[in-house]
């Protein structure tokens, strides 16, 4: 179904029409909420209930792209795209199985294991009808498989070693293909569990061929993942049941790049939970999404649920939707409060040394020799600190200048970096005017330019049509 200008008009205005219309279609009247809640903005926080209403908190207001068209590309923040050619009508990718060197945070460096050179590996795009090739290299010190999770293809292809192929040893490469019939969000990981904890999965989205109705102005994928990394360490302990390092898309706040969307745009986001144990409550402020899409599967309208905080589990997928009619910098985060925190150890101290207790350590400092952090410049070796305080994060001139300089947190407010740690990131809805500015303008944008212009309502508002 493609939305019409009328029916678009319909679901924009709202008011007391679109209830009596709403409510004929569902084959009763609702009765319209009291004090004008009936309207439905895409410019200002609206209820536009009743809930039966196509209109109710933007559940099915269009975007401001045209219906009817191919879906917009996905974007994924910190990470690129697998690049393919096509071979006698086939999408060949080429798939290397790598150690990895990932920055997670300025200065901090995670030794895992990725593909093509990344952790997670690069996204795979393709759409609903397509045939697809994946010659896996594997260039790892031992054996591997890809599985590419949720796709209903045939059995051999389905990546389990032992069960479905051989292992694809060190050196060696292995071709997988097969058609795609399915539409949504799914991703490939090896299928060897110490594998998976460190790092090896990527997200494989299908497209329809013709977009969603309604269609979406902007479409995101974040992966979520836990790592343990011990002090001193850069490696992973893949065995560990706790966790203290946390990445969306390989990256820890507040070096994870914000989602920069224009005011009234309708958003979509993908996630993935590719933690080894630990499921995340993932929470947007300001916003009702509306979940329309699981486990790779979209859910059709009348099954959608309106929240603002959804709960992914261990290697599932969901999908939401919601109009982004609230401007300002939004924290978009998962709400598990060790998740909240970067670098959660104890503290390295007296209470790490087997012969010594606290009292007795600080009863002998004499004779015991320092704690010299400063003889190792390794940022590995720095003494963690309670996470708020940043301690656990190279917060140096040149380390902060990476997080700051990027264009998605120009005009964000000063010391907006405090507030952002391990799984966390920012959602920013920016009027037309100074989403141009932060992303397209050459001009020296100062801290906070953009958030105050938005608290003050200083910026033209002409756009705010239709
Ligand atoms: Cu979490």
């Amino acid at each position: 179904m493609q939305p019409s200008n009328s029916r678009r008009e319909f679901l924009i205005l709202g008011g007391a029409a679109a209830v009596a219309g709403a409510g004929a279609a569902a084959g009763a009247e609702p009765p319209a909420p009291a004090g004008g809640f009936a309207d439905y903005s895409r410019w200002k926080p609206t209820y536009g209930g009743p809930p039966t209403a196509d209109h109710y908190l933007g559940k099915l207001v269009p975007g401001l792209r045209a219906g009817g068209l191919p879906p917009v590309p996905v974007e994924t923040p910190d990470l690129p795209k697998l690049p393919f050619k096509v071979v006698n009508g086939v999408k060949e990718f080429e798939l290397r199985c790598t150690p990895v060197k990932r920055e997670f945070l300025p200065g901090y460096p995670m030794t895992a294991w990725g593909y093509n050179g990344t952790m997670p590996g690069p996204l795979v795009e393709a759409t609903q009808g397509d045939r697809v090739r994946f010659v896996v290299h594997n260039e790892l010190p031992e054996p591997t498989s890809v599985h590419w999770h949720g796709l209903e293809l045939p059995v051999a292809m389905d990546g389990v070693p032992g069960l479905t192929q051989d292992l694809i040893m060190p050196g060696k490469s292995f071709t997988y293909e097969f058609d795609l019939h399915q539409a949504g969000t799914f991703f490939y990981h090896s299928h060897i569990a110490m594998q998976e904890a460190f790092g090896m999965v990527g997200g494989f989205i299908i497209h329809p061929k013709v977009a969603y109705d309604p269609p979406v102005d902007r479409d995101f994928l974040l992966t979520f993942q836990n790592f343990h990394i011990a002090p001193n360490q850069t490696i992973p302990d893949s065995m560990a049941m706790d966790w203290n390092w946390h990445t969306i898309n390989g990256r820890s706040g507040p070096f994870t790049t914000p989602l920069v969307v224009k005011h009234g745009e309708r958003v979509r986001v993908r996630l993935i939970n590719f933690s080894p144990m630990q499921h995340h409550p993932i929470h947007l402020h300001g916003h009702t999404f509306w979940l329309t899409g699981h486990e790779g599967a979209r859910i059709p309208p009348s099954a959608w649920v309106p929240r603002n905080n959804t709960i992914v589990g261990v290697a599932q997928a969901t999908d939401f939707e919601f109009v982004a009619n609230n401007p300002g910098d939004w924290i978009f985060h998962c709400h598990m409060v060790h998740h909240m925190m970067n670098h959660m150890v104890k503290q390295v101290g007296p209470r790490i040394r087997d012969d010594s207790d606290v009292a007795d350590y600080q009863s002998q400092l004499a004779t015991r020799p320092r704690v010299r952090p400063d003889l190792n410049t390794d940022p590995g070796f720095r003494t963690p600190g309670y996470p708020q305080k940043m301690q656990s994060m190279d917060m140096s001139p040149e380390m902060m200048k990476r997080v700051m300089m990027r264009r998605e947190v120009r005009g964000m407010r000063k010391g907006w970096h405090m507030a952002v740690h391990g799984l966390m990131t920012v959602l920013r809805v920016l009027p037309p005017e100074l989403y141009d500015l932060v992303m397209h303008g050459d001009k020296d944008v100062k801290p906070g330019e953009v958030f105050d212009r938005i608290v003050k309502g200083e910026y033209a508002t002409d756009y705010q049509k239709g």
